[in-house]
């Protein structure tokens, strides 16, 4: 038998971070987690989506603000592979407070990265960038070769993460990729984003709880996959010959208003009867269209998307009715 694997991952409690666990589990991996201290202490409210797996899983609580704390747990394991999902991923937040999502999201990247190349160098590390470091496109489809032009504070600290990790890549060898992935979903997804506020009221409306989802500009369209489906190219990502960065995606688009439309008649109601226009929800600066061309991926990992935009949103209305009856 040969030797069991080690991952870490960050961000071990969000929507990836959960079925990435899952993933490596059923892989054999002995999967470690970096939690917020906090987390430990109310394992109830924010452990939800990996309280089937605590007792397959070792936690061990650091800050992705503190370097000490993160050098601590990665010269103790010195996994082969780490994901590091964790980060304040809410774009709209990303406007509110600029300081912590930069602070946050680049430092966090950079700690990991320089504990790596000083004590673990052989770790695989797999970082999660997003299409919003291509923000306002002027191209229909966005592929590895397109230019960045980041509209949030959000998208600016997954660019200064994506150049940290292309810089460690170059300077120190370290295996370090980026996967520049498009939306992904799925019932575990945060409630904030527009697609579980859609489903979560859909579900609420439809039992009576509710009776107005408001939203705001909903002619915005996105690329959306399944999480499921995205977390296994981060896989691919680290267990090739050589490291690289790859845009993950469906090259499928919809707005948010046929998101709203089919989850909403996916229980019998007609969207407009229901969805309120919130001004207050517009955002500074929009990412008006994005759409992925993973062709290298498809190439080079043999990925594709397994699960399609009409699944997820069943999916996810049927997830939601469920657990809200
Ligand atoms: P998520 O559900 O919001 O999870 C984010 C994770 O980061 C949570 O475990 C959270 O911990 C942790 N975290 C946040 N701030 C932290 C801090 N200051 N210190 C330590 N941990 C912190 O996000 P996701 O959808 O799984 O996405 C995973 C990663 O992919 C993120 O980096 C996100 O930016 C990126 N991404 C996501 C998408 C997407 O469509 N889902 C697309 C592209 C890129 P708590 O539970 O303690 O809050
Ligand atoms: O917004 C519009 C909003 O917050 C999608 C994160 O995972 O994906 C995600 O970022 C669109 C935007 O996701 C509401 O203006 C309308 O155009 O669901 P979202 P996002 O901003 O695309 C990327 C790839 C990431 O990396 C991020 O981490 O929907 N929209 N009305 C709304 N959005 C929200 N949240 N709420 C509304 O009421």
């Amino acid at each position: 038998m040969g030797k069991i694997k080690k991952a870490l991952i960050t961000g071990i409690t969000g929507q990836d971070g959960s079925y990435l666990s899952e993933f490596l589990l059923k892989k054999k991996y002995q999967v470690y987690g970096l939690v917020r201290r906090i987390a430990l202490e109310d394992e109830t409210h924010r452990l939800w989506r990996i309280k089937h797996l605590l007792n397959k899983l070792k936690l061990s609580s650091a800050s992705l603000e503190s370097y000490a704390s993160i050098v601590k747990i990665i010269q103790k394991i010195k996994p082969d592979e780490i994901y590091h999902l964790g980060a304040q991923s809410y774009v709209a937040y990303s406007f509110e407070d600029e300081f912590s999502t930069l602070n946050t999201n680049i430092n966090g990247t950079h700690y990991i990265l320089s504990a790596i190349k000083d004590f673990s160098p052989k770790t695989r590390f797999y970082f999660a960038g997003s299409s919003e470091m291509f923000g306002k496109v002027n191209k229909n489809r966005q592929d590895e070769k397109t230019r960045f032009n980041p509209r949030s504070a959000y998208g600016i600290s997954k660019v200064a993460g994506f150049e940290l990790t292309k810089n460690y890549r170059e300077a120190y060898n370290i295996f370090a990729c980026t996967g520049i992935l498009f939306n992904h979903e799925s019932p575990r997804r945060g409630f904030e984003f527009v697609t579980r506020k859609i489903t979560s009221s859909v579900a609420k409306i439809k039992l009576g709880n509710q009776k107005k989802l408001f939203l705001g500009n909903i002619s915005a369209k996105r690329d959306w996959g399944h999480s499921k489906d995205y977390v296994k190219a981060m896989w691919l990502m680290l267990q090739q010959k050589k490291p690289s960065d790859f845009v993950i995606g469906t090259g499928k688009m919809h707005s948010v208003k046929d998101f709203a439309k089919l989850a909403f008649s996916l229980v019998g109601l007609d969207y407009k009867k229901y969805v309120k226009f919130n001004k207050a929800l517009l955002r500074p600066a929009e990412v008006d269209t994005l759409r992925a061309n993973y062709n290298k991926a498809k190439k080079i990992l043999k990925w594709k998307p397994t699960i399609n935009f009409n699944q997820l949103v069943r999916e996810m209305v049927n997830s939601d009715l469920k657990s809200f009856k």
